[in-house]
């Protein structure tokens, strides 16, 4: 009798266990897919590496008004199609944008081999719409990025648009390039099948590629986009490949990383962000904004972020345990714009001084407000204070277990106080830093 209550009542522990954890992998949907050892190493080295260059660049870049140009001026299909023509970007040094990230202290490169003006800026067989057959300059610009990226140590991701306004059977079409005359209709299954040509020649032709990068699902939100087996293919030809797509939504089964674009996590000031209840604990998390107010290279763009602009959200991002991917627009002579090579090695110089800080590094304990971030690294708290007019701060008393309180940059003691609510901090005001004012907290064991 003893023996059957005790066998049941550990059948209905065992059960109350299983279902807990099966609900609690079902809140996070991206685990209803298992990743590879190969993927979960690669994951860990994502989460780490916190800064990235992310680059839109394609014939487009001629024009110079950005890169969804076709579809705001209403460019006709004919009429885009000479701008590869026109495109010979001759002073393109894949070492030199290679060499400008690393100064930046960026540790992987996310370029656009295709975006939805349909070009491929690859050397592809799936079209001839590419800039080997159809542009003067007749060489794979991806090709010398992956060898550079590859010596330099340096991780390159693949953007691939889903959305294509130039192909007819990418059919039916969208929201988006309705307006852009001589589309014609097509056939949809071979639009996917084409995808997985391109995508089955970028995950075979430049080597370990660190993720593909997917976006333009926004534009056809019901379509069958055929994901599960795309994912699959991605990571058969590449299982450390990280897969993550920009559909502005919850996180996919197969996908292996979310991303936020000009928004940090939750924050929804674009009005089409992901809502915050779907915003995965479990996957690294990258946020993408713009080094000025364009992704493609705009002439007339003067809107440029300031050092300090781009270090605070380089921070506040990591505040929330994401990367940061900094988008650059490079010009159509295939230089990155001198103001933003400037903006890059100044964060460089910020990062070489205060990278302890960010790089594998995870959200701090304090969630992070407007003037105030926290990251950690093992037994170290670093509470990054971004408004510059006081000398005493104040952090929330979390029954943090203190050793002591030091000033990152000099690494000399603070004074600091202990209420029941707060930790007061006194800084001497001559240590005050305009752009991020870091103090360390160091844990007991
Ligand atoms: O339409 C694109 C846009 O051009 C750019 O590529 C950004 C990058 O995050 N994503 C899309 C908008 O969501």
């Amino acid at each position: 009798m003893k023996i059957k209550s005790y066998l049941q009542s550990t059948f209905i522990l065992i059960t109350f266990f299983y279902s807990f954890f099966v609900s609690a992998q079902k809140r996070d949907t991206s685990q209803d897919y298992i990743p590879s050892e190969e993927n979960l190493i690669a994951r860990e080295w994502f989460k780490e590496a916190k800064f990235g260059l992310f680059i839109h660049w394609g014939v487009y870049s001629i024009l110079g008004d950005g890169e969804w140009v076709m579809h705001n001026q209403k460019v006709a299909k004919d009429a885009y199609e000479k701008l590869p023509s026109f495109f010979n970007p001759i002073e393109f040094n894949a070492e030199e944008w290679v060499q400008i990230a690393k100064k930046a202290g960026m540790k992987y490169i996310t370029i656009t081999s295709r975006h939805h003006d349909g070009f491929s800026m690859f050397d592809t067989n799936a079209s001839d719409y590419n800039i080997v057959k159809k542009t003067p300059y007749k060489k794979d610009i991806l090709k010398d990025l992956a060898l550079a990226c590859e010596k330099e140590g340096i991780k390159l991701f693949f953007y691939y648009s889903l959305l294509d306004w130039n192909r007819d059977d990418y059919f039916p079409r969208g929201k988006t390039g309705n307006e852009i005359a001589g589309r014609a209709e097509g056939n949809w299954n071979e639009y996917i099948a084409f995808m997985k040509l391109q995508l089955t020649e970028l995950l075979t032709n430049y080597g370990p590629i660190g993720g593909i990068w997917l976006d333009g699902h926004w534009d056809k939100k019901d379509a069958n986009w055929d994901y599960k087996e795309i994912y699959e293919l991605i990571h058969k030809l590449q299982p450390s490949c990280l897969i993550g797509n920009n559909h502005h939504e919850g996180s996919k089964p197969g996908e292996d990383f979310q991303m936020f674009e000009k928004d940090l996590p939750g924050k929804n000031t674009t009005g089409w962000a992901t809502p915050a209840d779907d915003i995965s604990k479990v996957l690294p998390l990258e946020v993408c904004e713009t080094i000025n107010g364009s992704w493609g290279f705009d002439l007339q763009d003067k809107k440029h972020k300031s050092t300090g602009e781009l270090i605070r959200y380089l921070l506040s991002a990591a505040g929330y345990g994401s990367n940061f991917l900094l988008n650059v627009g490079p010009m159509p002579n295939g230089k990155i714009q001198p103001e933003h090579i400037v903006l890059l090695e100044k964060i460089g110089d910020w990062l070489k001084e205060n990278g302890e800080t960010i790089y594998a590094s995870k959200a701090g304990p304090f969630p992070p407000t407007e003037s105030r971030v926290s990251t950690m690294r093992n037994n170290k708290v670093y509470v990054h204070f971004l408004d510059s007019n006081k000398n005493v701060y104040s952090i929330p008393n979390n029954n943090l277990k203190i050793k002591s309180v030091v000033l990152f940059k000099t690494q000399n003691k603070i004074k600091y106080k202990l209420t029941p609510e707060e930790v007061l901090l006194y800084i001497p005001l001559e240590e005050i830093d305009d752009i991020d004012t870091i103090v360390q907290i160091n844990l007991k064991k």
